[in-house]
């Protein structure tokens, strides 16, 4: 269907080292003190690399992803804090809208998440999310759609992660997502970002992250590479 350049990134280590795994053979190229992995799969290129944590880092990943190794689809994999009872550790949840928890100019009447010329959400690509749709029901799994917030903190308390629930009706939260929606939006490239829950939010969450990084990321890493073969097909 599309042969377009792939990037898959995570913010770090464990959730994009699943995928280097199954790919195998891959150029390593270091750029802007980062290092990009680059592999043809199935006839196609991709472009693979880890942030580090937070808005900033994932800024110039995926902004250095499109603009200098040409991506055209970025896919994003990772864990994430679930504020939805719903969600329980290893569950998928599909980014529909992302938003910026930690983004506060209130103090001039306008809405948490907000700067002028901005948005409050940033939408992901409509079409990725119904391709995900085939893709769990091909793996028998169910995957929740939902709005996730990202800031600049891990949320290990109770008290910020319902505000962050009812201000930005969010079912789970991170640290990237929302910064990786703003560039893709800007620079017109189609998004999908999937997480699989590692931890609550609340203040077992250092200690279930700690447990559940490395099985969860592994559940949104298989996951993710099912939707480039949905994409490539
Ligand atoms: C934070 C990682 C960052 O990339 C965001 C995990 C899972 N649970 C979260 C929560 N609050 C915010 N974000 C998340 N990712 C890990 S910091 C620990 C690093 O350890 C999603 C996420 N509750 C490094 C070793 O010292």
């Amino acid at each position: 269907m599309s042969n377009k350049k792939i990037a898959i990134m995570g913010a770090m280590p464990e959730e994009i080292a699943p995928i280097l795994e199954k790919l195998g053979t891959y150029k390593t190229t270091q750029y802007a003190n980062n290092k990009y992995y680059e592999a043809s799969y199935k006839g196609v290129d991709l472009v693979i690399a880890y942030s580090k944590i937070g808005k900033v880092f994932s800024t110039l990943t995926a902004t250095t992803m499109i603009e200098h190794f040409g991506a055209e689809i970025l896919l994003f994999s990772g864990v994430a804090g679930a504020i939805s009872s719903t969600l329980k550790v290893g569950d998928l949840i599909v980014a529909t809208q992302l938003s910026q928890h930690d983004l506060d100019i209130t103090a001039f009447g306008h809405p948490f998440g907000y700067v002028p010329e901005g948005a409050v959400f940033i939408e992901a690509d409509k079409k990725m999310i119904e391709l995900s749709k085939e893709v769990a029901t091909s793996m028998g799994k169910s995957v929740k759609e939902g709005i996730i917030a990202t800031g600049d903190q891990f949320v290990a308390n109770e008290e910020r992660k319902n505000w962050i629930g009812s201000t930005f009706d969010a079912d789970a939260l991170e640290m990237e997502g929302a910064s990786v929606a703003v560039v893709c939006d800007a620079l017109d490239v189609p998004f999908f970002i999937l997480r699989a829950i590692s931890d609550a939010a609340d203040m077992d969450a250092s200690f279930s992250f700690d447990e559940f990084l490395e099985t969860s990321a592994i559940e949104s890493a298989e996951f993710v590479m099912k939707m480039v073969d949905k994409i490539i097909e």
